[in-house]
């Protein structure tokens, strides 16, 4: 089996979910144990969505399970944990603690880099796209199959937020959340527990993050940026 094949088949299999394999990696620096605590990690492919391709197959899946608690993070890993089985690999997911550290993943997997939101910014999906999980693989054999090939655009992607002179993103915030020290993220939730933050940034989604001129066509629909924000909220 050669790796394209391998990326392939994991690739189909999650696009019966609205998922795509976002990227993969060998990881050069401090070992990743596998989550089942057999070695550690010779391959690690990132899952996640572009836009809101998986929404309707998610929105399905909840009517038909109510109640749910945490219903993405269920949804995720009913979806991600048999297809990584699959393959022979191992599914860790974003939400777990000990967190695992997607941002740094993805920087390694797809070459982004992070907008001044936080946030890593793709010169495609700019802000419109998440991460669902991560499929390790410890056997070298394995390990060879899904990184046969490198990450496509791995390294050379042009970062859009050099070239954004307006940087729109950072005089968006009513509360001026995006700091040079950090993400205020006490201003943002005490503002959203208010009427104008429930009537604007929870109703409407992130000024910040809607002020981006990348990756529009991606923006998500008003349901799904309803479902994140009172999920953070
Ligand atoms: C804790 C957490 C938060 C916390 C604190 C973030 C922070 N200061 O680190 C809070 C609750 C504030 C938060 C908010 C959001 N988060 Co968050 N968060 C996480 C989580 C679960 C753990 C982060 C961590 O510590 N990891 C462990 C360290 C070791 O990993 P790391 O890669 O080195 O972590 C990097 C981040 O901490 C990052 N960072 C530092 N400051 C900030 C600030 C923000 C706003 C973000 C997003 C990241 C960030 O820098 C680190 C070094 O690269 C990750 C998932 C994960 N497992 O990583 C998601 C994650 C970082 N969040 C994500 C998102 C999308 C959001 C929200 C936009 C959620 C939403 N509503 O859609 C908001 C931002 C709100 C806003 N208005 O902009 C995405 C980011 C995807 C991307 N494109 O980069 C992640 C990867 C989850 C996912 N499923 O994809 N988040
Ligand atoms: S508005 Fe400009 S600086 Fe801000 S995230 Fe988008 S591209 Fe980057
Ligand atoms: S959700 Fe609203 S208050 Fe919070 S950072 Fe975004 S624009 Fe600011």
């Amino acid at each position: 089996m050669t790796g394209a094949v391998g990326t392939d088949l994991l690739d189909a299999a999650l696009a019966d979910h609205g998922l795509c394999l976002r990227g993969r990696f060998s990881p050069g620096g401090p070992a990743v144990a596998m989550p089942s605590g057999a070695g550690t990690a010779s391959a690690i492919c990132l899952v996640g969505h572009a836009g809101g391709a998986f929404w309707p197959v998610f929105e399905a899946w909840r009517a038909a399970h109510p109640g749910i608690d945490d219903p993405l993070d269920t949804w995720s890993k009913s979806v991600i944990t048999p297809i990584a089985e699959a393959a022979g690999g191992e599914a860790v997911f974003p939400s777990d603690r000990p967190w695992q550290p997607f941002q740094q993943w993805a920087m390694a997997a797809e070459g982004l880099k992070p907008s001044p939101l936080g946030m890593l910014i793709h010169p495609d999906y700019g802000l419109w796209y998440g991460y669902r999980g991560a499929i390790l693989f410890e056997r070298a054999a394995m390990a060879r199959m899904v990184t046969g090939e490198p990450s496509a655009g791995t390294g050379l992607a042009p970062h859009p937020c050099d070239t954004c002179s307006d940087k729109p993103c950072l005089s968006a915030c009513p509360v001026e959340a995006f700091t040079p020290a950090g993400f205020a993220v006490s201003d943002c939730r005490s503002y959203l527990k208010s009427e104008a933050g429930w009537d604007g940034c929870m109703h409407s989604g992130c000024l910040a993050r809607n002020a981006c001129p990348v990756g529009r066509s991606y923006r998500y629909s008003a349901g799904q940026i309803r479902f994140h924000m009172a999920a953070f909220g």
